[in-house]
């Protein structure tokens, strides 16, 4: 089993019930073990700012997929959620991105770990600071470094569960 974290957004359509049902949904995967997930964060949107507000979260699961397995899974998963692609960074019922897998580092047209703007995203980094603050992405620096030099006062940390099951029981 490898370690991997996943970044989840939605601004569409419920989404605080949207995140919750997607971390539901990875918690189900047949190869997927859910560890840890963060809180739910109200967040502004970043870039096309033109847009509804997002909720924003971070899991870390134990997969034995193979990196872009594990992609192909996310990508279904954001399709079963009705996501369309209408333009790069459109509002979205679903967005799942890989941050991070076994620390290992890619540079293909499809992916490329980790993350390349994790570490400049308040809305990616808050969350991972809930489940892992001392992880490093990449050279980057850890979560918790990076974070002193992040714009973080359009985040809202919200009260209601991310996920109230377990890794087992479902
Ligand atoms: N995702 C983006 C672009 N901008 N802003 C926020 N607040 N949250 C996101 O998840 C987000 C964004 C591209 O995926
Ligand atoms: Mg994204
Ligand atoms: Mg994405």
């Amino acid at each position: 089993m490898q370690s991997a974290l996943i970044a989840l957004g939605s601004n569409l359509s419920e989404p605080v019930t949207q995140i919750q049902r997607a971390i539901k949904c990875l918690a189900e995967q047949e190869h997927i073990s859910l560890q840890a997930a963060s809180a739910l964060y109200r967040t502004a949107p970043v870039g096309y700012t033109d847009q509804p507000d997002f909720i924003n979260a971070a899991v870390h699961i134990e997969t034995s997929l193979a990196p872009m397995v594990l992609l192909r899974v996310l990508n279904q998963i954001e399709a079963e959620f009705g996501r369309e692609r209408s333009f790069q960074n459109a509002p979205r019922t679903l967005d799942l991105d890989m941050i991070d897998y076994a620390g290992q580092q890619w540079q293909t047209e499809r992916l490329v770990l980790p993350h390349p703007r994790a570490h400049e995203r308040g809305f990616v980094l808050i969350p991972l600071a809930d489940i892992v603050p001392k992880h490093e992405l990449g050279a980057h620096g850890s979560v918790l470094q990076l974070l002193q030099g992040v714009d973080v006062s359009d985040i809202e940390r919200l009260s209601v569960p991310a996920w109230n099951g377990n890794a087992t029981s479902h």
